[in-house]
């Protein structure tokens, strides 16, 4: 098949399920082609069958606020006719939907008249947020119902949607996934533990994009509590609008030194690989990829019982999940597992096979070449 995919090319997990799909895809012999404003930040393979389409919008006095949306709809219905594509995939509804049904408008009207199905992938901030905002909700709803084909990335997601937008369409539930054959911890990581820990220290890692609903400050709260029983250091991976205040609450309760700050990095299996437990206190996660991604390497998550985190981490057999907020359950959960090397090994073990068993490439990429075919077949 030949796929448009569009994302947010940027460090969210949407665009990093987005990229990865694309490269999956095309590992299968489709022919990708990546529509949006930037070159998506995990698109660092390149194979003949995989192209980047940059939108330009155009700055101009008279627009305060440039129309991305309308420069995104033009450049997919000129892709998709250039290079003959078979459908669009939108990840992330606002705007991209509705440029996407703009695109197939503008194809189906004008000679030669294409016809270009797409399919949009539902996030959550896209719904739990953003759509709940009057401005975004009634276009919102309207471009979900006008997509040939619509999907979730986990059940909490689903019926969120259903119930908040009250649609009608069928939701396909096809949860995110993880290349275990990249994510995987291996003799050669653990070496580069010694950048940045001693021997005895155990690494608490942290991955996201610092916005609030990470609640950043609890990982840091989880953290002191953590170092004051057992000697660690905490990794935290990503950049995003709450960084200095997490940094400055670490100043203030004296473990800065303790706490490294990687900023965005490219390559963020190399840096999970080295740790034993991450943390995710998160307000709201409608999956948790960052959780995904460490229990493929044998890192123990410590969560929330927030939207789909418990569709991901079985609590005391593949992780531990906790009420938003409740600082001392989480520290004590890794208090208790990193004090306990054989425990920590084995739930780090479990943690992988959950991934493994539920989530690998080989499992879902097959889902989604599956609905493209019936959505293509249905909408023809
Ligand atoms: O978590 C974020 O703030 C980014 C956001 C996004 O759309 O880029 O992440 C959402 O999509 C990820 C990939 O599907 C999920 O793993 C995250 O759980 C989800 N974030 C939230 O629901 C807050």
């Amino acid at each position: 098949m030949k796929i448009g995919i569009t994302c947010y090319p940027t460090y969210g997990g949407s665009g990093v399920v987005a990229t990865e799909l694309g490269l999956e895809l095309a590992r299968r012999d489709h022919e990708i082609h990546f529509i949006s404003y930037s070159q998506p930040i995990r698109l660092i393979d390149t194979a003949p069958n995989i192209h980047y389409h940059e939108v330009e919008v155009s700055r101009y006095p008279l627009f305060e606020y440039p129309p991305y949306d309308l420069a995104l709809a033009t450049r997919m219905a000129e892709v998709s006719q250039l290079y003959e594509l078979d459908l669009l995939h939108v990840h992330y509804a606002i705007p991209h939907s509705v440029s996407a049904m703009l695109a197939k408008q503008m194809l189906a009207a004008t000679p030669p008249r294409k016809h270009l199905p797409f399919v949009t992938t539902l996030h959550g901030t896209d719904i739990t947020l953003v759509g709940l905002d009057r401005s975004y909700l009634p276009i919102t709803r309207f471009s979900i119902e006008q997509s040939d084909g619509v999907t979730a990335i986990s059940q909490y997601l689903r019926t969120r949607t259903l119930n908040v937008f009250d649609i009608k369409n069928h939701i396909e539930v096809i949860p995110n996934f993880v290349n275990c054959d990249e994510y995987v911890r291996t003799a050669g990581d653990q070496k580069q533990r010694r950048e940045y820990a001693s021997d005895n220290e155990r690494i608490l890692v942290h991955l996201s994009n610092f916005r609030p609903v990470k609640r950043i400050s609890d990982v840091i709260e989880i953290f002191e509590r953590v170092r004051k029983q057992i000697p660690s250091k905490l990794i935290l991976i990503g950049d995003g609008p709450d960084r200095s205040q997490a940094e400055w609450l670490a100043v203030q309760k004296g473990i800065h030194d303790h706490v490294l700050f990687l900023g965005k990095q490219d390559r963020v299996q190399e840096k999970l690989a080295i740790a034993d437990v991450m943390l995710l206190p998160s307000e709201l996660e409608s999956f948790g990829l960052a959780a995904l991604e460490a229990m493929a390497c044998e890192v123990v998550p410590i969560a929330t019982k927030a939207g789909g985190l418990p569709e991901v981490v079985e609590h005391g057999v593949t992780g531990f999940l906790a009420d938003v907020g409740d600082v001392d359950t989480m520290a004590k959960y890794a208090i208790d597992l990193l004090g306990d090397e054989s425990a920590l090994r084995a739930m780090g073990k479990r943690a992988r096979e959950g991934a493994r068993a539920r989530f690998c490439t080989s499992k879902i990429i097959p889902l989604y070449e599956d609905f493209y075919r019936r959505v293509l077949s249905q909408s023809s």
